[in-house]
């Protein structure tokens, strides 16, 4: 033990408080401790290892979960340096693994790291939350070692062998004091994997789950880069132009852009900074919209697919359809917005634009079946868009008539107060009537809904407020959909869908979620979506107070702990079979019902799901039921 002690310097107390202060306030440094920052622990190893890549050394990534959730990343890159760094007085290696800020020092190289969200101290960040890390190092001829125990160092680096390969290999366990779980969830690794492979042309990302007998594994690989992502997001759409049309320029702020038209009439753009995924936009966004606005109306003008008479086509006009991966790479970012993933730099702006100006237009003049074929789409959105405003207008007219503008069927709760009402939205008029009896009228609103409801995915805009289903959703909620939903004019802070637990239920659901997803996205975005939760059973004895079961599992515990004798157990296959206490009691009530509220983690998986259930094409489908049959009951969260 005594031969690994250290002889602490002032430098060296400077860096264990350093990585002392992760260890307290490691929200600051991951984000979260929830599973969502768990996974943040690998992505930030993972990013040192495509920097690597991306400065040209390193080829190939291996991602493994290990029993007992261990992680481990395996590169073969250079190696990192395991010289004595002359401040530190250790090496290269240990100072990146021990000191906060100890990033760009050595690597440095791509320049764009330092930005990436974590300043570059990823590695120490994530040794300091971590039980135990083991670093391996080969190059200069040997294998080196060292290894930490919640960030501090208990074997310093030494050599350990010979080795004529070169390259880094990086174990480590989260620290349970410190996360609430270390369960890795495999898709989500995969998923973000896969797009860290298509972020990075020609590089090998490898991933094994070896929690399981069965292991699972994936292999990413893409020669096409962003083609195969725009590929990839359409891979269940009928697409416009074949091959997904690919600007890229090198320069001050290198750009590069993939996009493809399907004939679907959602728009799907994801932007990347520094490969950071950033949802909420920004100048980079705003630039790629101004010119493909721009560049399609002059084409058409010029081609004279709009006559002079016309007016222009609006930007949601030409984005119905698209999709397209916008990636840039940017030396000082700012990041701003909610979640800190809007693009502020407004430099970018001009730069996206400009390149995409000059080879859009190219793209046009060189392509014109294709670029016809895609004004036809924007022409015809133009005029869904002019009849929506028809048909908007028309039901604002219609409801000033009518003096009250609420729809019918809602009955509305007496508080005016967003924050504290909710609106259930319940399937079939049974249910819609004993909610209506059974709620706390102060600040629950009842919108029951029922018959055969509009599949948004195969409809416009302009359909969907006609929709006698829908048109009461929207005047409900009262912030409108689309381009024009307004988040601040939403009347209910909690839109909660109340549906069977049985297939027609899970109909419902569905196509609500695609609604909200497709034409109200900030709702589900900033949490207000909930899906109601009915008990599955009700158990009944004699001298007892009933029980209510959610679940097979919740319904098991509970026979165990009273015993089967006498014991009745009644299963709900409706909301209907409830009378209004009982609905009350086991799912309206605040204080005792149980809520899920639907969260968008991943745009392109949300997006995935709902093309599959909700669209056209019939082997997709299929397969997703068949593949995802055992996980029906969650299907849609
Ligand atoms: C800023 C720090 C983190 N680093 C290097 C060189 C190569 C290298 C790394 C790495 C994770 C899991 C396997 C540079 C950069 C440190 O300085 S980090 N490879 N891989 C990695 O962390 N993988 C490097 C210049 C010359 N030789 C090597």
């Amino acid at each position: 033990m005594e031969k690994y002690e250290h002889k602490y310097g002032a430098e060296q107390i400077q860096v264990l408080e350093g990585l002392e202060a992760v260890r307290k306030r490691p929200g600051m440094y991951i984000g979260s401790v929830s599973v969502r920052g768990l996974h943040h622990l690998v992505y930030e190893i993972v990013d040192n290892a495509v920097d690597e890549a991306l400065a040209g050394y390193c080829k190939n990534i291996h991602v493994k979960i290990e029993p007992g959730n261990i992680i481990s990343v395996e590169d073969d890159g250079r190696g990192i340096p395991v010289d004595i760094h002359p401040k530190t007085k250790i090496s290269a290696a240990e100072t990146v693994y021990t000191v906060l800020h100890a990033g760009g020092k050595f690597g440095g190289d791509s320049g764009y790291k330092v930005s990436g969200g974590l300043h570059g101290v990823g590695s120490s960040v994530v040794n300091a939350l971590s039980q135990w890390t083991e670093v391996t190092i080969q190059r200069d001829g040997g294998i080196f070692q060292m290894s930490f125990e919640r960030g501090k160092t208990v074997k310093s680096l030494i050599r350990i062998g010979d080795s004529k390969k070169t390259g880094t290999t990086v174990r480590f366990l989260a620290d349970d004091t410190i996360f609430e779980t270390l369960e890795y969830e495999y898709e989500v690794l995969e998923n973000r994997l896969r797009e860290m492979a298509f972020l990075t042309k020609g590089l090998r990302i490898t991933i094994e789950d070896l929690r399981e007998e069965t292991p699972k594994k994936a292999d990413f690989c893409f020669e096409g880069g962003l083609i195969s992502f725009a590929e990839y997001l359409n891979k269940n759409k009928e697409t416009i132009n074949k091959t997904p049309i690919y600007i890229e320029k090198q320069g001050e702020v290198p750009v590069e852009i993939a996009i493809q038209y399907t004939t679907s009439y959602s728009e799907n753009i994801y932007t990347f900074v520094n490969n950071i995924n950033t949802i909420e936009g920004g100048t980079h966004l705003e630039g790629f919209k101004r010119s493909i606005t721009k560049v399609f109306n002059d084409y058409a003008r010029s081609h004279n697919i709009l006559k002079e008479k016309d007016s222009n086509l609006q930007g949601e006009d030409i984005r119905e359809g698209i999709t397209a991966v916008i990636s840039v790479k940017v030396k000082e970012p700012q990041f701003e917005g909610q979640t800190k993933t809007k693009l502020g730099n407004s430099e970018v702006t001009g730069i996206v634009q400009s390149v995409v100006n000059e080879a859009l237009s190219t793209y046009l003049e060189e392509n014109p079946t294709v670029a016809k074929a895609i004004l036809e789409k924007c022409v015809s959105a133009s005029r869904a868009r002019e009849a929506a405003r028809k048909a908007r207008e028309l039901v604002r007219r219609k409801t000033a008539l009518e003096s009250s503008t609420l729809p019918g069927k809602l009955a509305d709760c007496s508080s005016k107060n967003p924050e504290e009402c909710e609106v259930y939205i319940v399937e079939g008029d049974s249910a819609g009537g004993s909610a209506k009896q059974g709620r706390d009228r102060k600040f629950q609103a009842i919108l029951p809904l029922w018959g055969k409801m509009l599949n948004v995915e195969k409809s416009r805009a302009d359909k969907i407020y006609n929709n006698d289903k829908l048109n009461p959703v929207i005047v409900a909620i009262g912030a409108g959909i689309g381009a024009d939903f307004d988040i601040s004019k939403i009347r209910y802070g909690k839109v909660i869908i109340m549906a069977d637990a049985d297939v027609d239920g899970a109909h419902i659901r569905t196509l609500l979620l695609t609604f909200f997803f497709r034409y109200m996205r900030p709702l589900i975005e900033n949490g207000n979506v909930y899906l109601a939760q009915p008990p599955l059973y009700k158990l009944s004895k004699k001298g007892m107070k009933d029980i209510y079961c959610y679940t097979d599992e919740d319904m098991e515990k509970n026979l165990a702990e009273i015993g089967r004798d006498g014991v009745t157990i009644q299963r709900y296959k409706g909301l209907g079979e409830m009378n209004p206490e009982q609905l009350w009691e086991t799912t309206m009530d605040p204080e005792r019902r149980i809520l899920v509220k639907v969260k968008l983690e991943d745009a392109i998986k949300a997006d995935e799901i709902f093309t599959i259930l909700m669209g056209d094409e019939i082997a997709p489908r299929r397969e997703f039921i068949e593949k995802n049959a055992k996980y029906v009951k969650n299907l849609d969260i």
